[in-house]
């Protein structure tokens, strides 16, 4: 799947609101990105380049694919013909903040969302004043500056740049990237997302987002991607929304990622009437000791009622089993497996082994394990997969995957 460049589009947005011009470029869809770069630069003209960092790795155990050596040959195309201040931002980034910068050598990158810290930057920058105390930004070589600070009004940030994301060349159909919410209060084991967007949970108004998206419909985008990490953590949030995009009537289709701890019947119904056209389950185990071990705060019941309300209302939804994590056993995993098969589900991923992320419960367990080793940073991805069940999950998973159409290994 092709993921739109959002977040730099509303970066975009943010910086032309400060009253500074800016030109995007995106990458995804080049072949020749020195070229594209070269052409980019010596039009425009740049003060800053800003770089979006959106993934580090594909995190599969089996074979780990290391993306940032692509952005490097960037940061040094754009080094090459520039000597302006190079910016680093980004989910993937805002995960590794110090050791990233190093290793991509850009000047500086800012951890987490750039709609006020990326201005702000900007404004010291034009001034010529020092940046110490600017929130959220790292120096290469000399660390944070400032605190990090989230914004608290979401609707105060602009819409994303609308004439940007354009999508791939070759005109295929993409899913318009949206955004709802930002931050997560849980504190799932394994998880980035609270050192990406925090833990403060906040909301765009659903009239907000409803109105980037019909604006996104009047320029012909009829599919959509609610990126929000889960679109149900308020409950009464997601069903607001979908009953304005029931009012509007705007005839799109979409998809979103749900929280099983929280989905009625009625949020099933109103999803398959809004559009929602495809909807993943994360529920990541079959056995209620290993949510916990993971943090989770459902139950398996609850999974079961969620599947079950939207296989009612008609949502086609795919459901998410991690296995390997601390406690995992070859009990266990045959209860997630017999409880996946038990489930009205329409699809199955399944992931062995955990990439292991900063910050988390699970870097502390592999760290206390002696997974990894006490200077690691983490950036060149490292997995956790309990020892017990590490040979014999990819033969016993394979197997019944073999027998289910429906079933899949990630990133087989
Ligand atoms: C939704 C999502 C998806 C959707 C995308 C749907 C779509 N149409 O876009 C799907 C399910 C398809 C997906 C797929 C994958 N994903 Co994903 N995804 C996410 C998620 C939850 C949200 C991303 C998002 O759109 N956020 C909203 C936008 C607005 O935020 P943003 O891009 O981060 O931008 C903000 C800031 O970062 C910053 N910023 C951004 N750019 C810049 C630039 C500058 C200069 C500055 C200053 C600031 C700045 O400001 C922006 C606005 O506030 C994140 C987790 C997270 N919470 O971020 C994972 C995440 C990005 N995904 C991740 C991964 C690994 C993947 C996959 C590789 C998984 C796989 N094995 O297939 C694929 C890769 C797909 C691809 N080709 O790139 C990882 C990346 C970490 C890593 N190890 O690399 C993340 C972080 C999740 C995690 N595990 O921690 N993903």
């Amino acid at each position: 799947m092709i993921p739109l460049p959002l977040g730099l589009a509303m970066i975009a947005a943010a910086v032309k609101k400060a009253g500074h011009l800016v030109e995007l470029v995106d990458l995804m869809d080049e072949e020749d990105d020195r070229q594209t770069i070269q052409k980019a630069i010596s039009t425009f003209r740049p003060d800053v380049i800003g770089i979006s960092v959106r993934n580090i790795d594909d995190q599969n155990m089996e074979k780990p694919r290391f993306l940032l050596d692509k952005v490097k040959r960037v940061v040094d195309d754009c080094r090459r013909v520039s000597s302006v201040p190079i910016v680093l931002g980004g989910a993937g980034y805002s995960i590794f903040p110090e050791s990233a910068l190093e290793y991509l050598g850009a000047d500086m990158g800012i951890q987490g969302e750039g709609e006020e810290a990326f201005p702000a930057l900007l404004d010291r920058l034009q001034r010529g004043v020092a940046l110490r105390g600017l929130p959220g930004l790292y120096l290469r070589g000399r660390g944070l500056q400032g605190r990090r600070k989230f914004v608290k009004i979401l609707d105060e940030v602009p819409f994303p740049d609308i004439s940007f994301p354009r999508g791939p060349a070759s005109g295929e159909e993409i899913s318009m990237p949206v955004q709802t919410s930002r931050g997560c209060p849980m504190n799932c084991s394994y998880c980035s997302t609270p050192t990406i967007e925090g833990h403060a949970f906040r909301k765009r108004s659903p009239a907000a987002a409803v109105e980037e998206i019909s604006r996104h419909v009047e320029a012909g985008v009829k599919t959509f991607h609610f990126v929000d990490n889960v679109f149900n953590l308020s409950l009464s949030h997601a069903k607001e929304l979908c009953t304005r995009l029931i009012d509007r009537n705007l005839k799109i289709s979409w998809r979103c990622i749900l929280y099983p701890g929280r989905i009625d019947d009625e949020l099933a119904d109103l999803l398959a009437r809004a559009g929602c056209v495809e909807a993943s389950l994360g529920f990541e185990s079959g056995c209620e000791r290993i949510l916990r071990a993971m943090n989770k705060n459902f139950s398996l019941q609850a999974v079961r009622r969620a599947s079950a309300a939207l296989k009612r209302a008609g949502v086609w939804h795919m459901g998410f089993l991690l296995f390997g994590g601390p406690g995992e056993t070859k009990e266990s995993s045959e209860q997630s497996l017999a409880f996946a098969d038990s489930l009205d589900l329409d699809a199955l991923k399944i992931t062995i082994g955990i990439r292991i992320y900063p910050f988390t419960t699970l870097e502390k367990v592999a760290r206390e394990e002696g997974v990894i080793s006490a200077g690691d940073d983490l950036l060149f991805p490292r997995f956790y997969c309990a020892e017990e069940v590490k040979d014999w999950l990819k033969e016993t998973v394979g197997a019944r995957v073999a027998d289910r159409p429906s079933w899949m290994i990630e990133a087989e």
